[in-house]
């Protein structure tokens, strides 16, 4: 059953930064899709990407998978696939394994507890970084993606999940009137919305889908296309 989240709703003096700790971990399927506009279908799709670039004989990595929502949704569309799956919080990971395991889905996924900024990627076909990438040092997002570009065998994929920054201070302002709208709906209250949004201040950095673009052209990706948008959540397809 899904534990609702309530880590912001009382009023708190300080809010400190945000952390990937055990309280998080227990809220987070609701957390999630009650932040994340299209969440579900972001993961049911990433599946289905997954099933169409894999090649036989290679890897597919999850990289930052938190409970291990893509791996689950990768087994769906091609039971048995090959998955290292990493995030470098212990208490994520933990309850990833119990998911896993309560669901007979742990044989051919590889937990892995590591930073993602010093991981090998190689043999892959299919890579997922679904809302990781935003919580690496800016400094550190070129040679990750280099990594992944090194590790990926020709034909495969990158799929790059991201809360983007808009080019201009009003459509910037627009989107997050709208995507917290969105929380509104789902009920958070103005509260919780605004002591969440500073618990992230500095933690999680976004950058424009132009920014990401680029970036991924310049390690080496051939073709970069937007395949998901709602408001400021985007989803890009990279491929090798
Ligand atoms: C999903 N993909 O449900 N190394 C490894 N893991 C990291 C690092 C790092 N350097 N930095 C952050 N993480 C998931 C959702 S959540 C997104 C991903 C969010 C991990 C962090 O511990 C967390 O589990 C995940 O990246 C980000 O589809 O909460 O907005």
């Amino acid at each position: 059953m899904k534990v609702k989240d309530q880590i912001y709703q009382q009023p708190l003096t300080e809010v400190a930064g945000f952390s990937f700790d055990a309280a998080v971990a227990q809220v987070f399927p609701d957390m999630i899709q009650r932040s994340v506009p299209g969440y579900l279908t972001l993961v049911e799709n990433i599946g289905v990407i997954g099933a169409q670039f894999y090649q036989t004989g290679s890897r597919c990595y999850d990289l930052g998978c938190s409970l291990g929502a893509v791996s689950f949704s990768l087994r769906r569309q091609n039971p048995q696939v090959p998955i290292v799956a990493v995030d470098n919080s212990e208490a994520m990971l933990a309850r990833c394994d119990e998911h896993l395991r309560r669901a007979g889905e742990s044989e051919n996924i590889e937990l892995r507890c590591a930073d993602i900024t010093q991981l090998k990627i190689e043999n892959a076909s299919v890579v997922v970084l679904n809302f990781t990438l935003q919580f690496i040092e800016l400094a550190q997002r070129e040679a990750l993606l280099a990594e992944i570009y090194a590790g990926l065998n020709r034909g495969g994929v990158l799929i790059l999940s991201e809360k983007i920054a808009l080019e201009s201070a009003e459509k910037e302002q627009r989107f997050v009137d709208l995507h917290h709208g969105f929380k509104r709906a789902n009920g958070y209250s103005d509260l919780e919305i605004s002591q969440k949004r500073s618990a992230l201040e500095n933690v999680l950095i976004p950058e424009t889908v132009q920014q990401h673009q680029q970036r991924l052209q310049a390690v080496g990706f051939e073709s970069v296309e937007v395949w998901f948008q709602c408001w400021n959540f985007v989803s890009l397809l990279a491929v090798k």
